[in-house]
């Protein structure tokens, strides 16, 4: 054959040299200049700063302490290091850092600049202290791509404290954040002092045994244990004024958030007649809770909310203040008589008119005490907002470019993206998925702003970027600071950095360097593990990051520091099982134990080797194949100026051919096809090709062939009284095609099912049904059961929807042929369901 592809298995993970002299910088600078010379750590003895700039050295200097940089003595006349007030006008947090043979200075012209300017010195010098190596002598010219770089914390499902929303402040600056969304109001604790109702505080900041809060599911530590201990805080009028100052003089504005009108259950606590008089009758909202929904029709409550909204802006310098709006079960409004007729009156047609109703009156109490209202994507939901109002996205990147293109002031915290409550991959990983599995390179690997989406106008809407730590599964700072750290680091470059100067290879090197600053300031960050992959019985281990070290054993047993370290040659193992290896930090610091390997893609091809046009070419699959079932094929675009056109698919055994796939197209926007194909009497004196003809002159992709992990039946059926949106057949769900799925026409009403025959009974150990958009809560089935059967007609529950997703574990295996999925309750959304997960 004559092969015009560049074929090759990547048998060794390619170590890229930390080539630059440059100490590895978060987030990347808009330009750097290496010049020649150095300039040693020894002499740089003493410090400065103009006056206008002399808080900042003293926050410098109390940072430099902290992280166990030499000292350097702060003097009124020039130090060696010097922050100077620029007489050229640079943009807010702009700031010129140069290092001469003579010393470092930093120019800017707002304090805020002079402020970054000295964090990315510090990391210089932490680097430079770590290596023993002396600073190269550079420039370095930056400023912020957006305005707007935040991070929300929810201290409302668990409370973190002062101390660590202090040492919170202190990361986020390191890394140039500048909003702190601090949620202090949810169905689970109100956090903040009230002084004109101090039940707030006294009832609805505390949950469990004693309280009228109850513990939430996910406290619970089991379920016979309903009250669960006491558990709460919250922060004082005293606090509030200490952490907002603190945030100021770190360059971060704090923007408080009271989540109203829905996620109001410890405001419902502490005064039950804000909610609607006949709540009980609503049902359950997404998270599975009732009566936090207040009235929009009482006016008492727009009195209760101008005293409350006023005494949280005499405390929040900020311009917005942020009313929740997300999540609002209408049902509860529905249900209600005084709001049907609050509906007549104003002649609404649905309940979301309502919510709007309720926006309008919140944006004129905010703006009587002098702020601007800022909310989650929903409250667009029902009617038009005044143009100021701002709009936080946290649905998709699409709600965002919605908002920007109605006008309004958008800040861009897409749950795929900037949920960092969402489970790291991995064993162990705890969080929620909703959003799917948020590693770094996913927080890391997209664009907040696609320029050709948006005109210039509306570009200029979009105020920034703000990654999310909601709190339901995180029980406390340490794991706070796991799930945020290195992810944060990521979001802060998203939102600093360049896009055009951007790239995963290139954060992933500078992080590997710069997890030495989270060493030095967190306890609990989480340090990367490595991956593997296997091919023939070779394992090659994958470090998490370039020039990061990784031990291992090949014996079960926990890999310590004393273990063998991975030098890049791949390991013969036949007991892939038997493989335990971690990521160990020059701190000493290892990352969790990692097992298993992935399988090696079976091609890795770049077209630019192929002068273009269409050619035939021929992929040997030597040693893929161990046992007859259902496999995958995965077709990946890796990148490229072009998409690629796959043609004429073809698996062959022998020279016969045993399946056709359907020709592909991938492209930037669709990176990844998968097709099945089920091998039958597979014989190992057999060899097996695929063919293919490929068409791109710029594309690079890749193809893995793996076994199915499910079991996935051939005959089965899909059956439902609920009607079908276009082409989303109920079939589509045991077609086994994970892209398509089953689509309502309708909003989902209580009693609606959907039933599966599996063909014929199986024996299954788990069954995982998700529901809703992939990657998104979008049209998930809020209340439902998934129940199981052995003969259709005694039905056997065996999970609820919890987020969207049903799944079902059994210590023994069941016998199940049929799956039927009900609705518990009415809902506003329709309904999507997605093929069931069998093992
Ligand atoms: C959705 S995002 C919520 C929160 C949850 C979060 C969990 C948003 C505005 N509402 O109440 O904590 O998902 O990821």
């Amino acid at each position: 054959m004559k092969s015009k592809f560049l074929l090759f298995l990547t048998l060794a993970a390619s170590f890229i040299p930390i080539a630059a002299q440059i100490p590895a910088l978060v987030p990347l600078p808009a330009k750097i200049k290496q010049n020649d010379g150095e300039l040693t750590l020894k002499q740089l003895k003493t410090a400065s700063a103009d006056p206008a700039f002399k808080a900042e050295l003293s926050l410098l200097s109390e940072h430099w302490k902290s992280i166990d940089l030499p000292k350097f003595k702060t003097q009124s006349t020039p130090g060696d290091i010097r922050l100077l007030q620029s007489k050229q006008e640079l943009p807010e947090g702009a700031y010129l850092l140069k290092i001469d043979a003579s010393g470092i200075t930093i120019s800017s012209s707002s304090a805020s600049g002079a402020f970054y300017g000295g964090q990315t010195l510090s990391q210089l010098i932490l680097h430079s202290k770590l290596q023993d190596k002396p600073l190269p002598c550079l420039e370095i010219q930056d400023q912020p791509r957006f305005a707007w770089r935040g991070l929300m914390l929810d201290e409302a499902r668990h409370f973190m404290g002062k101390a660590y929303v202090m040492s919170l402040l202190d990361q986020m600056a390191r890394h140039k954040l500048n909003v702190f969304h601090w949620h202090l109001t949810d169905d689970q604790g109100w956090r903040i002092e009230i002084k004109a109702y101090p039940k707030l505080t006294s009832i609805g900041a505390f949950r469990g045994e004693g309280t009228k809060l109850p513990t939430p599911k996910w406290d619970k530590k089991n379920e016979k244990d309903p009250d669960g201990p006491k558990y709460g805080g919250f922060y004082t009028q005293k606090d509030i004024r200490e952490i907002v100052a603190y945030a100021a003089e770190r360059h971060i504005e704090i923007i408080p958030e009271l989540d109203m009108p829905g996620h109001a259950m410890a405001f419902a606590a502490a005064y039950p007649e804000v909610l609607p008089k006949q709540d009980g009758e609503a049902g359950e909202g997404v998270h599975g809770l009732r009566g936090n929904v207040i009235s929009v029709a009482r006016e008492e409550n727009y009195r209760m909310l101008d005293k409350i909204y006023g005494e949280l802006a005499s405390l929040f310098p900020s311009k917005y203040v942020h009313v929740g709006g997300d999540e609002v079960n209408v049902q509860a409004w529905k249900v209600s008589p005084e709001h049907r007729a609050m509906m007549d009156k104003h002649g609404y047609k649905n309940p979301h008119q309502l919510q709007n109703h309720f926006m309008l009156r919140l944006e004129k109490i905010l703006n009587g005490h002098g702020k601007t209202l800022l909310g989650w994507n929903e409250i667009m939901h029902g009617g038009q907002l005044s143009k100021d109002t701002a709009i936080m996205a946290w649905i998709s990147v699409n709600a965002g470019l919605n908002a920007a293109r109605k006008g309004h002031p958008t800040v861009m915290a897409p749950g795929p993206h900037c949920y960092f409550d969402m489970k790291y991959p991995g064993p162990g990983e705890t969080g929620h998925w909703w959003a799917g599995i948020v590693d770094t390179k996913r927080a890391y690997e997209w664009n907040p702003l696609f320029v050709d989406q948006l005109k210039p106008e509306e570009q200029a809407r979009v105020l920034g970027v703000h990654c999310a730590l909601w709190t339901e599964f995180v029980p406390d700072p340490e794991n706070a600071d796991y799930k945020l750290w290195p992810r944060a680091c990521a979001t802060a470059e998203v939102a600093w950095s360049l896009q055009e100067k951007r790239s995963w290879d290139s954060f992933s090197r500078r992080l590997g360097q710069h997890l030495s600053l989270l060493d030095k300031t967190s306890d609990s960050y989480r340090v990367p593990p490595p991956s593997a992959t296997q091919a023939k019985g070779l394992i090659t281990i994958a470090p998490a990051y370039p020039g990061t070290e990784t031990v291992f054993t090949t014996d079960g047993s926990e890999p310590t520091a004393s273990s063998p370290r991975y030098q890049g040659k791949p390991i013969p193992l036949s007991q892939l099982s038997a493989l335990r290896y971690r990521t160990i930090r020059p701190s000493g610091r290892m990352s969790k134990v990692a097992q298993g390997a992935t399988l090696e893609p079976v091609l890795t091809a770049d077209s630019r080797t192929w002068k273009g046009g269409s050619t035939t070419e021929k992929l040997p699959l030597e040693g893929v194949f161990d046992q007859d079932g259902n496999w995958i094929a995965q077709f990946s675009y890796l990148g490229g100026k072009e998409a690629l056109e796959l043609k004429n698919l073809a698996l062959y055994q022998g020279n016969k051919v045993i399946h056709r796939f359907d020709d592909l197209k991938l492209d930037p926007k669709n990176r990844r096809q998968t097709a099945r194909f089920e091998l039958q009497g597979l014989d190992s004196s057999s060899t097996y090709h695929l063919t293919f003809e490929g068409k791109s002159k710029d594309a690079r992709f890749q193809i893995t062939i793996d076994r199915s992990p499910f079991l996935e039946p051939n005959g089965a059926t899909v059956s439902t009284d609920i009607g079908i949106y276009g082409n989303h057949r109920p079939t589509n769900l045991t077609d086994w095609d994970r892209s398509s799925f089953f689509w309502s026409n309708r909003a989902i009403k209580k009693g609606d099912s959907l039933l599966i025959d599996l063909g014929e009974a199986l024996e299954l150990r788990e069954i995982i049904l998700p529901t809703g958009k992939a990657g998104s809560n979008e049209d998930i089935l809020a209340q439902g059961v998934l129940e199981v059967s052995t003969d259709g007609e005694a039905f056997e529950t065996v999970a609820k929807f919890n987020l969207g997703t049903a799944s079902a574990k059994f210590n023994k295996a069941k016998n199940v042929r049929y799956l039927r999925i009900t609705a518990q309750q009415d809902q506003t959304s329709w309904l999507i369901v997605r093929d069931p997960q069998l093992k």
